[in-house]
């Protein structure tokens, strides 16, 4: 006698899926997952990738003008890694059906996000150093956790994008190490990058807890381990030491050692510039998304060919394996 199986039914589907998240396994591609769950995964991975496409602005405007051959291919074999996390990061995205042309549409027509911090402009050489330091110091931060994330393919996805940052950001550090051991004129560059970009990195972790409006959900779901607040003043408490040792000061008159706290206090956010810089108005943004825009058109034929090569594959495997039956 055949015993028939009844398909499982929504609620049983969706205990498993609470339980894996209970469990602190991973969920994967095959797995059933409610919607909300894919479309927070979606954006969050979509914008992080998009942050790390855009991301390579700032930085590459200095690949032409670095001071050395050296530093040259050091800056170009950074840029091409953040390219390279960028498809990982966009290759996840498709494990949860999203379409990557679709996301690329969503991110040029302004209706995806990516960081604010990409729409400061990189004025010094210098600013590559910050960048390294401060910026890739954030990520790191930020992203450590993100290994376990329990979506699969984005934890994993973490693990080598963690990997490459680290080391860009010792590469930002090493650099700047070099220019305060210059001229004061070298070292006066370091001290203002480091004004320009220590507020913009603190933002880098998104608003204040209370005014996050994704987080509970995603601590629930364990997409995110730490709040935004938690990472930000982890990140405080990891620089300050750093700045000490290169000996450039943090421009906030409130950073303070608190004993009680076990932490550094620090001074007010300008939330209102966060919000302005997400919602375009940052100094940069018109500049990002127009290059952006720019480089998708330049890339047609690209795409075109790699499409056009990709039929001929498929034809010509289909004729050989007619070829092979009728043989
Ligand atoms: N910029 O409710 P929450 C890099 C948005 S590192 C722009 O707190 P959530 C490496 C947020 O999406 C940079 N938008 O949101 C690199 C949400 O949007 P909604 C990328 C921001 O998701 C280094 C709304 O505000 N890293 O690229 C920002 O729980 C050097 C409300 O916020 C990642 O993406 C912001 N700063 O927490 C490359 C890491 N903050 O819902 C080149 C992964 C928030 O309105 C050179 N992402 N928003 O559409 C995350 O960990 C999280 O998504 C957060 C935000 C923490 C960013």
């Amino acid at each position: 006698m055949t015993v028939m199986e009844s398909a499982p039914s929504e609620s049983d589907l969706e205990r498993h899926f609470e339980e894996t998240i209970g469990r602190d396994q991973r969920i994967e591609p095959r797995d059933w997952l409610p919607e909300g769950y894919r479309k927070t995964m979606i954006r969050q991975i979509a914008q992080h990738a998009h942050s790390e496409i855009i991301g390579m602005q700032p930085e590459g405007n200095w690949i032409t003008r670095a001071p050395s051959l050296r530093r040259k291919a050091i800056l170009l074999a950074k840029v091409q890694d953040e390219a390279g996390h960028g498809l990982y990061l966009y290759s996840a995205a498709e494990t949860l059906g999203a379409d990557r042309d679709e996301l690329t549409e969503k991110l040029i027509s302004g209706r995806q996000k990516y960081s604010s911090i990409f729409n400061y402009p990189t004025l010094t050489f210098a600013d590559v150093g910050v960048i390294g330091w401060l910026v890739d110091g954030a990520a790191i931060c930020n992203q450590v956790p993100l290994c376990r994330s329990s979506y699969g393919p984005y934890a994993r996805a973490m693990i080598r994008i963690c990997k490459e940052e680290s080391f860009h950001q010792r590469q930002g550090y090493e650099l700047l190490m070099t220019m305060m051991n210059g001229t004061q004129q070298q070292r006066d560059m370091v001290q203002d990058a480091t004004n320009r970009f220590w507020w913009p990195s603190l933002m880098m972790f998104g608003p204040p807890d209370d005014d996050s409006p994704n987080t509970a959900q995603s601590m629930a779901w364990k997409i995110k381990r730490h709040t935004n607040d938690e990472l930000r003043q982890r990140f405080v408490d990891m620089t300050v030491p750093q700045a000490e040792a290169l000996g450039v000061t943090l421009p906030d008159p409130d950073l303070a050692w608190n004993a009680e706290r076990g932490h550094y206090d620090f001074g007010r956010i300008d939330w209102a510039e966060l919000k302005q810089v997400i919602s375009g108005g940052g100094p940069c943004n018109a500049e990002r998304m127009a290059r952006r825009r720019q480089a998708h058109e330049d890339g047609a034929w690209v795409r075109e060919a790699a499409a056009e090569h990709a039929r001929k594959q498929r034809e010509r495997a289909v004729a050989a394996a007619t070829e092979e039956v009728g043989a």
